[in-house]
């Protein structure tokens, strides 16, 4: 029997990938936007997928309107990607990414079990929850110490379907993710405005890349790897919480580096602090720092360690940083030839 997915907040990059999947897989695939009519759903139709999805507009912060959609899609498997999920903006509207993320598990978690539906419910955690105070990799025995008004929505909501779980039997869990890429990435989060930078310096349209902490580390991995892993987790015959990482970790700056070496560039770096440039192998300054993309408080290290997943789901990724970094510099590159 076809199985239906419904995927609340799917017009990001995790949205459109998991689309893909499922669609591959043979489910029929619903997925919810505050405005349907208004979206343009530009992620699913770069995958070529618009045609195949149907497209609901649901407010998840709205129980009447969560009730709803879940009353009427009937889905077996729930995937929840709702809420404001830019750390820098959480810090400048602090209550609309506390709300986006608490209200709308809470209102999911209380329909399935209001539904007494037996649907699965798949929740998107951050590893910006343990907030980098350990060093080394992280695992799922680590405690979180949120650092910022996004990663404190994200562990509350984590702990809301850790406790539906455990009281009422719910089939819910939450991948714990750590960055993750792709061509569909939004422009505010920093590997694709690096790619997107480089692509326009490559065809011209841009003299450099302005930055903000480029020491910072992160584990990024592929969104199309990690959507792999939220079906697996559903699939599971007990819900758990399981990282999901790339298990090892690259500052900004050797990011940079590799999109640069993409259109035939080398960066060798001058100065420190906010003087710190990127100058290019014919003398030209590509990289200056700009104080104003630093973080209030910055989380200098995020480090995941996927060996839960990799053990227990028989998760396995495709894709390694320089083929992310080679596909979002050619991508973009693409995108702004076709303008
Ligand atoms: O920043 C530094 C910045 O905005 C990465 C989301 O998916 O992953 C993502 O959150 C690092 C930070 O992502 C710029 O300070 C330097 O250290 O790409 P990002 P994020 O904040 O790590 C977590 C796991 C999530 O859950 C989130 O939803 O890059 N950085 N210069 C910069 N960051 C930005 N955005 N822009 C810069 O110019």
């Amino acid at each position: 029997m076809t199985k239906t997915a419904l995927i609340c907040g799917i017009s990001g990059q995790d949205g459109a990938y998991l689309s893909h999947l499922l669609l591959d897989k043979g489910y029929r695939v619903v997925g919810t936007s505050r405005d349907a009519r208004m979206s343009r759903f530009s992620n699913l139709r770069k995958l070529d997928l618009a045609r195949s999805v149907e497209c609901y507009s649901m407010s998840p912060t709205d129980f009447r309107s969560v009730l709803y959609t879940v009353d009427k899609v009937q889905p077996d498997e729930i995937y929840n990607f709702s809420g404001q999920s830019s750390l820098g903006v959480s810090f400048q509207m602090p209550v609309e990414t506390l709300e986006s993320h608490t209200l709308s598990i809470m209102n999911l978690l209380e329909v399935v079990r209001f539904l007494k539906r037996p649907a699965r419910l798949f929740n998107a955690a951050s590893g910006e929850c343990y907030g980098g105070i350990r060093g080394g990799a992280l695992d799922e025995t680590d405690p979180f110490h949120p650092r910022s008004p996004y990663a404190v929505a994200k562990a509350a909501a984590f702990w809301q379907v850790s406790t539906y779980r455990e009281a009422y039997k719910l089939y819910a869990c939450s991948g714990i993710l750590f960055n993750h890429e792709s061509h569909l990435r939004g422009l505010n989060f920093v590997t694709r405005k690096i790619t997107d930078g480089v692509a326009r310096i490559h065809l011209g349209g841009q003299q450099q890349l302005t930055l903000g902490n480029i020491h910072a580390r992160r584990d990024w991995g592929h969104a199309e790897d990690y959507v792999k892993a939220m079906w697996l987790m559903l699939q599971q015959p007990q819900p758990e919480d399981y990282i999901i990482a790339s298990g090892s970790t690259e500052t900004v700056r050797s990011f940079t580096e590799k999109a640069f070496a993409a259109i035939g560039l080398r960066l060798c770096w001058q100065g420190s602090g906010v003087k710190e440039t990127g100058i290019d192998q014919h003398g030209v300054t590509r990289v200056s720092i700009d104080p104003k993309y630093f973080r209030l408080v910055e989380v200098e290290v995020l480090h995941g360690n996927p060996a839960k997943a990799e053990r227990e789901l028989g998760w396995r990724r495709q894709h390694t940083l320089a083929s992310i970094t080679a596909e979002m510099v050619a991508a973009d590159i693409n995108a702004l030839q076709q303008q």
